[in-house]
């Protein structure tokens, strides 16, 4: 198999990808069939996922960008010798995740929950839909990414059918790191049975271990399907594919795709991206996702049974 000329070798995980045809390449951009649903429909029972590229409003992205870089520089994640907007990390300030940064945030609200975000989803399930009220917010600072997962162990207590919306605000290159994904892994359901049913909240009562964790707001396990893209690759076949980033584009898809992300390879740059979550309204939704204050993988949204 040729090398692949168009990408630079790619960091996942501390791990080089293998960069040949076969294993790696480019998302498959959607948006020539971006009003197509059927078609829409067709690609990600294919392709596992949907990448729109520019959908979204780029200077509402970037306005939501400069909202979240204010609440970065407040919780003082940022360098104060740059503009805030830049997100220009202190050293050291590896993976941050701050979800709070979403709420009472009017410009990421409104473009993740309000205008053609939500009327795509709607016509994407073709029914009303619904969204969970947490947002998952990372800014991710030099270092590792995101190692090999599934998303249904971390919210599957409601309906299976809902979907990811990941979205980038900044550009992210290569070198920045954003999300790949693993495509056609959602049709692997022989090697992904053992592993994506089971709920990180979930304990053992009768494993004191277990059940000490839990009480901590401690996972038993972590949802985590693997610490090596590349081998996780060579078991599933399929290529890992991921692309660079502009304010605007947006990649969807379910809870049964293994995704990652790329390492962020720069000096002090911070990668911001937040996913968000929707379904049919008229299925079921896993609670601790839902209200004011969600209560999410804390010692509230465990559940304990006897094994
Ligand atoms: O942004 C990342 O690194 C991970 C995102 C992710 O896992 C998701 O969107 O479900
Ligand atoms: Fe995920």
């Amino acid at each position: 198999m040729s090398a692949t000329t168009t990408l630079p070798q790619l960091y996942s995980y501390g791990h080089e990808l293998e960069m040949t045809d076969d294993k790696v390449g480019l998302l498959r951009d959607s948006s020539d069939a971006a009003e197509d649903f059927p078609e829409l429909r067709r690609r990600v029972a294919e392709d596992g996922y949907l990448y729109l590229k520019g959908y979204l409003d780029r200077d509402e992205v970037l306005a939501a960008r400069a909202s979240l870089t204010t609440g970065l520089a407040a919780a003082d994640v940022l360098d104060p010798a740059y503009p805030s907007i830049d997100a220009i990390c202190k050293p050291g300030a590896g993976y941050v995740f701050k979800p709070e940064l979403t709420n009472n945030n009017p410009a990421v609200q409104s473009l993740l929950y309000a205008g053609r975000l939500p009327e795509f989803y709607r016509q994407f399930y073709g029914e009303a839909i619904r969204h969970y009220d947490y947002t998952w917010l990372r800014a991710i600072g030099p270092g590792k990414g995101t190692n090999p997962h599934c998303d249904l162990p971390y919210m599957g207590r409601g309906t299976h059918g809902h979907m990811t919306c990941w979205v980038p605000y900044g550009e992210i290159s290569f070198e920045l790191g954003g999300l790949m994904v693993l495509e056609g892994s959602h049709k692997r359901t022989d090697l992904l049975e053992k592993y994506v049913y089971r709920d990180v909240d979930a304990f053992c009562t009768n494993k004191p271990s277990e059940a000490q964790a839990a009480q901590a707001g401690k996972w038993a396990f972590s949802g985590t399907l693997s610490h090596n893209p590349p081998t996780l690759r060579n078991k599933f076949g399929g290529r890992w594919v991921t692309a660079e980033f502009s304010p605007g584009d947006f990649i969807t898809f379910g809870m049964f795709l293994v995704h990652a992300s790329l390492d962020n390879r720069t000096e002090n740059r911070l990668r911001i991206s937040s996913d968000a979550r929707y379904q049919r309204a008229s299925e079921p939704i896993d609670e601790r996702w839902i209200g004011v204050n969600p209560s999410g993988h804390s010692t509230a949204g465990k559940r304990g049974r006897i094994c």
